[in-house]
């Protein structure tokens, strides 16, 4: 029998905006998520917007936003990250079940307008300090290590307002102040940290706080980002030298869709691009050889200061974390599909497959030999509530077969991966969709997809064979 290594963590991941909730309480400010509507698969989600002529619009939530368009509610609206799953009042009662669960981490992201409302003030908001303490020693109480996500693909509203978001410099200085705020405040408590969520595939007003969506845009602000996050772990490793930094990643697998030398060239391409050059950036400290061909033929130009060059150098990740839950297919023609005749999908359309899971952690530590961390991972799927119990082996199934793969990476491949963080271990509302159906817990919410529901928590049969998987140490996987 083999298990996960002693000090191997098994936990539960989850984002602020999508199980918070509590969006006009405790002095938060409205967050860029606020404006986001719910959606459904190939209905995209949308952003309500007053467009200058004082009529009401609205645009895709990845789509650019028409100019001098101003995001604005609308009561008619459900907006999902509103009240989302209440964490904001259910915290002790989920992190009692995150206990039960034999957690030994779990990693969720800090609001940041619930830190500083606009992003602009020199203060931080005292009773947003005060909610994370509370959860945060709770934690501490539980044994649960927590790992704090600085920034899950979000933004203060009035910062993209004023600034215009990531594609400014100030909005740099504003998440320095913010991020440092939070490292010293809870250094002495939480020793992970995460700079950013995904942040290879941000897109959209709401994650990066542009109206604009060009190629010239978005490489702006991820390169505004990547000088924030070393930035930011060159000043934290001042105030504790035990901290350690990571930023997350999208990293679902991405094969040639067959041996055709013009497909294999197009996947290893794809996902250079796609995946490996924000961790290059970021774990190497520097830009990779082929950014200048890959802006050559976006048309991009960045203002790339010396003084960014030293910070990038300065401020290296410590571990890569990552998201993995499906695998893709690239052809030439194509580019990057769901399609693979040998994978089972699930109804969103996303290939399920473990094996991908394993080569993902062999490829990345053969690539960066940096400690990894599978952050997010788990399946989405409706479940259905039978006399009041969930009977979900389908999730069991899955779960099972990517943690066999991790632990295979380990014990067979020698690759040191040192946590596990299901998402997510009580469900909350899809990223993508808005949708509540799309489920990934262990832990029913009632709560429909337009907010209506007890919020009671109902355990499924997955919440006991993941307790004793993580109890056991994987010793009945
Ligand atoms: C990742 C995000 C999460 C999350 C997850 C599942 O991309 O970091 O916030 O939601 O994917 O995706 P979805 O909710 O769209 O099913």
């Amino acid at each position: 029998m083999t298990t996960f290594p002693k000090a191997f963590l098994f936990g539960g991941a989850t984002a602020d905006f999508q199980c918070e909730g509590g969006f006009d309480e405790g002095g938060r400010g409205l967050l860029t998520h606020d404006f986001v509507t719910a959606g459904a698969y190939g209905q995209p989600r949308q952003i309500t917007l007053t467009l200058p002529d004082g009529t009401r619009g609205s645009a895709g939530v990845r789509d650019a936003l028409p100019a001098d368009s101003v995001p604005t509610l609308f009561a008619d609206t459900y907006y999902p990250s509103h009240q989302a799953t209440d964490f904001y009042h259910h915290w002790r009662e989920d992190i009692d079940l995150l206990a039960e669960l034999g957690s030994t981490t779990y990693r969720f992201s800090i609001c940041w307008s619930r830190i500083f409302s606009t992003g602009m003030e020199k203060e931080a908001n005292p009773a947003g300090l005060a909610f994370y303490d509370q959860v945060i020693d709770y934690l501490s109480a539980k044994h649960i290590q927590p790992i704090i996500t600085i920034c899950h693909d979000e933004l203060p509203n009035a910062l993209a307002l004023k600034y215009g978001g990531w594609a400014d410099r100030r909005t740099i200085a504003a998440y320095e102040h913010y991020a440092l705020t939070l490292i010293r405040h809870f250094h002495d408590r939480v020793k992970y940290w995460l700079t950013f969520n995904e942040i290879n595939i941000l897109g959209g007003y709401a994650a990066l706080g542009t109206h604009a969506q060009d190629p010239q845009t978005r490489y702006e602000c991820v390169h505004h980002m990547f000088v924030a996050s070393a930035a930011v772990i060159r000043q934290a490793r001042l105030i504790d030298r035990e901290l350690q930094f990571g930023t997350m990643y999208m990293m679902s697998e991405m094969y040639p869709a067959d041996s055709d030398p013009k497909n294999v060239w197009a996947a290893y391409t794809t996902r250079r691009e796609a995946c490996y050059f924000f961790a290059d950036v970021m774990a190497r400290g520097q830009y990779p050889h082929y950014a200048r061909d890959l802006f050559k033929r976006l048309g991009v130009t960045l203002d790339v200061t010396p003084a960014d060059l030293a910070t990038l150098r300065a401020g290296t990740i410590d571990f890569l974390a990552f998201s993995y839950y499906r695998s893709g297919t690239v052809t030439a023609d194509e580019g990057l599909v769901n399609e693979n005749p040998h994978l089972q999908t699930t109804p969103w359309h996303w290939p399920i497959d473990p094996l991908g899971l394993r080569y993902c952690l062999n490829e990345l530590y053969d690539r960066y030999q940096k400690p990894l961390i599978v952050i997010e991972n788990g399946l989405g799927m409706i479940d259905q509530r039978v006399d009041g119990q969930i009977h979900d082996q389908y999730r069991i199934d899955y779960l099972a077969d990517h943690l066999r793969a991790i632990r295979d990476a380990i014990t067979v491949d020698g690759v040191p991966c040192f946590g596990y963080t299901m998402w997510a271990p009580i469900d909350l509302v899809s990223l993508s969709t808005g949708e509540m159906k799309k489920r990934y817990g262990v832990v029913y919410v009632d709560m429909d997809d337009t907010g209506r529901g007890s919020l009671q928590r109902i355990k499924k049969d997955s919440f006991a064979w993941l307790a004793a998987t993580y109890r056991s140490r994987g010793a009945n996987l």
